[in-house]
């Protein structure tokens, strides 16, 4: 598990490596500068993590959601993070799982690439993801955290002298094992 001094000094740096951290808890308490949000093509709120940083940034998020006009599935949009720590929340809309259709991992790994295209268009150098579609949108967790992984990898490795700090926000224990053991398996 993420160490949290060193996630304070990473966070603390006005330039951080290149890297992907791993924190247990709820996403909306983390003091990055840009929280991403698994929201739902309305982009109007909901359950599960979208619900919680709606509750916690407060009704102007909503407002200005409204003012958006949704989003496609695997695209994203940034609004500000009102009374968040987070001074912004990218709203990407996850896929709903399903094993036939091979567009799912598709629009996933899109998911991770357009959150991360934006938030270096808006010099954001920390940035947040809760395991986009793995609730509600019934994806499955380790499928997803190999997407995840290989999706922030790839782009960090293109994006070599930017600077970013990807934390991979983690609700349980148990994500986090399984990010655990996809790096494991992706090395091996
Ligand atoms: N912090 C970090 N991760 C969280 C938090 C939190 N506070 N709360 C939940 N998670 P989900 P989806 C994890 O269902 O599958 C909404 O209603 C959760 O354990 O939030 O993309 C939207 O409006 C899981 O691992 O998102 C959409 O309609 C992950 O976040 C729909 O759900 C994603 O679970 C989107 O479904």
């Amino acid at each position: 598990m993420l160490d949290k001094n060193l996630l304070k000094m990473v966070l603390d740096a006005s330039k951080p490596n290149n890297h992907i951290y791993f924190d247990v808890g709820d996403i909306t308490k983390l003091d990055v500068e840009c929280i991403v949000n698994a929201a739902n093509r309305s982009l109007l709120g909901g359950g599960g993590v979208d619900g919680a940083i709606h509750r916690a940034a407060g009704p102007e998020l909503l407002a200005e959601c409204r003012t958006l006009g949704g989003c496609h599935t695997g695209e994203a949009k940034i609004t500000g993070g009102y009374n968040l720590k987070a001074q912004y929340v990218i709203h990407t809309v996850g896929p709903v799982y399903d094993n036939d259709d091979p567009k799912c991992e598709k629009l996933l790994r899109s998911c991770y690439l357009s959150s991360l295209e934006l938030a270096k268009q808006y010099d954001i150098h920390t940035i947040a993801f809760p395991a986009i579609s793995t609730g509600v949108y019934g994806y499955p967790a380790e499928k997803a955290a190999a997407v995840a992984l290989t999706a922030v990898g790839k782009w960090l490795s293109e994006n070599e002298d930017y600077g970013m700090a990807v934390i991979m926000s983690c609700f349980s224990e148990r994500m986090y094992e399984t990010y655990q053991k996809v790096i494991r398996s992706l090395h091996s």
